[in-house]
């Protein structure tokens, strides 16, 4: 049903339930969203922006420049594909350096705990372990301790390493992957150091030749997915414990009605942990008592809700696109921000209601924001401080709507290492399960379903691609507001096996597994390239990751962020499908990302615009791979042995009643 009120004809595209109740509420008809302001602009987007060929990296420009007309060039020469490359180069820039500051901070964060100070600690020791090994550290007969600053110090060097040798965690990829990247020449080498000469690379006058300036583009990228992106998730593993399935709630109807809501939005789990930690403190509870609440009520937006949904079950009360609504329920006392994807508009949004954007983050603050500066030597104070000017907000609440019927139940927590021991059996954990069952075809591949929503597509764009793919038997990997989303479409619990093909729903059954896993936030796109790496590894799906009946795609995509994650997929090996790429106004430039680079890289980008179109690309791209495998010839069927059946079952989730083994 589309949604009517205050004559926003512009938001018939929104099929959320939740953001529909609330937007048709009387106390939100002052309320302007993202969808009012789509609807104002009439989805006009900038021409030559979107065609990737309008180049300001000079003042002799800005330069619009013309694809093919002669005197249309820039003023010193630049052609569209030299400029849409560049453009293109510096979004993956932008992107990577987004991941790679957050990612500093939480390396920073870990070595505070590895040394004892604040409150974190080691959580995790066999996956300490198993990093240092790959930093060549000497775990035998060592201190906790002294591994783990080990492996801090180590982990904080590779961003500002200056040699010329590969970042650590790349020899955690395939021989053959590692030896493409060597001769391309395209290994990173120090993490900022990428981001900083993809900077050069694209100032005027430097690098003139596309194919050159993608060779960057890769390496800038990688640096993100197997440097910064991989140290963030695995250090915050190690220290908030690696997520394991758990059951959780998500959309709007987590708020509560008698308690004090804190909503945490952004991107940095310190933040978030803290405030987890404090929120239970008994001062504060106390506090909330007093103003009158029965208790306080943390709630995520964004990945740095789906950090803590993950490791802590935490709520998560909306995505990207919902982070105006969760503020015009009017129910939420202060919105606790840090950094990316926080839109402006929610202080805007806020001036409506008694709610507080309280900003954490000396790098991001904002009109109509209250700054709290978020000290992490000092973080459950900090984090005291920020609840507390909540919690006083409470008495200011005024009418508010809470649109209860729309949480939807979730099981979550699919970190690389649960995979390995729900599919594998608890005393043989391994890959071997789930690459079998993709051999035998009852999982015809894996996709990948990653990135933000936006405002451009339908809000059930995600549920959409995911439905058609399940039907297909395509096991499904989703992070980011993505993953969210189709938590919210009732897609994350085992009991979405009803929407897969008879063959996963068996293997899904079986397990007691939902068909589409929660992986984690955006930076946990790196556990996706882990659990790549081992499926190869496991054999029998050939010998890199380009070999896998596999596929990516981030279908809203909208940040920065997400081009990185696209690149660095794309540099792995694996096909992405997007829906558009702001290059079509340079054709060769245009052409070379959706074809030309398969031949360095072995895989290239894909775009379409429409849902099924997308899936069906994805379809076809598994079924592809399957056939180069040779393992969609007929084959006998193999009845199941007592092992084969004990791996099926043995470690799944319903032995474990969805708390799951250690996965450590
Ligand atoms: Ni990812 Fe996460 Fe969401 Fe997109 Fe933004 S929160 S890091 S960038 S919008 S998925
Ligand atoms: Fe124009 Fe070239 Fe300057 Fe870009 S670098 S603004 S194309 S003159």
């Amino acid at each position: 049903m589309a949604i009517k009120r205050n004559g926003c004809e512009g938001c018939t595209d929104i099929t959320c339930v939740s953001t529909q109740q609330v937007l048709s509420q009387d106390i939100a008809k002052n309320v302007r969203t993202a969808y009012d302001r789509v609807k104002a602009r009439g989805m006009s987007a900038c021409l030559f922006g979107s065609g990737g060929t309008c180049c300001r990296n000079c003042n002799m420009g800005p330069c619009q420049i013309i694809d093919g007309v002669e005197d249309m060039l820039g003023i010193c020469g630049a052609t569209a594909d030299t400029v849409a490359a560049r453009n293109f180069a510096r979004v993956v820039a932008a992107g990577s350096a987004a991941h790679t500051d957050h990612a500093r901070e939480m390396v920073k964060g870990f070595l505070d705990a590895a040394k004892g100070h604040g409150p974190h600690q080691i959580k995790d020791v066999p996956k300490l372990k198993r990093l240092a090994e790959v930093f060549g550290i000497v775990t035998e007969d060592r201190e906790v301790k002294d591994i783990a600053v080990e492996l801090g110090e180590k982990a904080l060097a590779e961003f500002g390493k200056q040699d010329d040798a590969p970042l650590s965690m790349l020899k955690r990829a395939t021989p053959k992957r590692q030896a493409i990247w060597k001769k391309l020449g395209i290994a990173p080498r120090g993490i900022d150091r990428e981001v900083v000469e993809m900077m050069h690379r694209t100032h005027m006058g430097v690098d003139q030749e596309y194919e050159n300036i993608m060779l960057q583009a890769s390496r800038c990228a990688l640096a993100d997915g197997w440097g910064s992106s991989m140290l963030s998730t695995e250090l915050t593993d190690i220290m908030f414990g690696t997520p394991v399935p758990r059951r959780a709630i998500v959309d709007l109807g987590v708020l509560k009605a008698d308690q004090v809501n804190i909503t945490v939005h952004g991107h940095e789990p310190l933040l978030a942990e803290a405030l987890c930690i404090a929120a239970q403190d008994p001062e504060m509870l106390e506090l909330a008592k007093k103003q009158g609440a029965k208790g306080i009520n943390l709630a995520g937006v964004c990945c740095t809700g789906n950090e803590i949904l993950m490791r802590r079950g935490i709520p998560v009360a909306g995505g990207f696109v919902q982070q105006e609504m969760v503020i015009a329920t009017g129910a939420v006392e202060a919105m606790v921000v840090d950094v990316q994807c926080v839109m402006q508009s929610v202080a805007e949004v806020a001036k409506s209601f008694h709610t507080d954007i309280i900003t954490t983050n000396y790098r991001a603050k904002m009109p109509g924001g209250i700054h709290i500066q978020f000290e992490e030597h000092e973080a459950i104070n900090s984090a005291k401080q920020i609840l507390t000017h909540a919690i006083k907000n409470y008495k200011k609440r005024g009418k508010c709507f809470i649109p209860q019927e729309t949480k939807m139940d979730v099981v979550v927590g699919f970190s690389h290492e649960t995979i390995n021991t729900m599919l594998g059996g608890r005393f043989r954990a391994s890959y071997r399960p789930l690459n079998d069952n993709i051999i035998n075809g009852k999982i015809r591949g894996v996709a990948a379903i990653v990135g933000c929503d936006n405002f451009k597509l339908a809000d059930d764009t995600h549920e959409t691609i995911v439905k058609e793919l399940l039907k297909n038997n395509i096991l499904v990997l989703a992070t980011g507001c993505a993953a969210t989303s189709l938590g919210k479409a009732g897609l994350l619990n085992p009991e979405a096996a009803r929407f897969c093909g008879d063959s996963l729903r068996e293997v899904c059954e079986a397990v007691g597994m939902p068909p589409v896993l929660h992986m984690g936030s955006c930076v946990d796109n790196s556990r996706i390239l882990i659990a790549a790496t081992e499926m190869v590894r496991q054999g029998g799906l050939g010998d890199d990751i380009t070999d896998l009946p596999a596929i990516g795609t981030a279908p809203l995509w909208m940040s920065e962020k997400s081009v990185a994650i696209g690149q660095y997929f794309v540099a792995s090996g694996a096909q992405v499908v997007f829906q558009d790429l702001p290059v079509t106004g340079a054709k060769n430039f245009n052409k070379y990302l959706l074809e030309g680079i398969m031949g360095t890289l072995g895989a290239h980008w894909n775009v379409a615009k429409e849902p099924l179109e997308i899936a069906r690309i994805m379809i076809e791209k598994i079924e592809a791979k399957r056939d180069a495998l040779g393992i969609n010839k007929k084959k006998e069927r193999v009845l199941f042995d007592m092992d084969m059946r004990r791996d099926l079952g043995g470690g799944g989730l319903k032995d474990v009643g969805c708390h799951g083994p250690s996965a450590s």
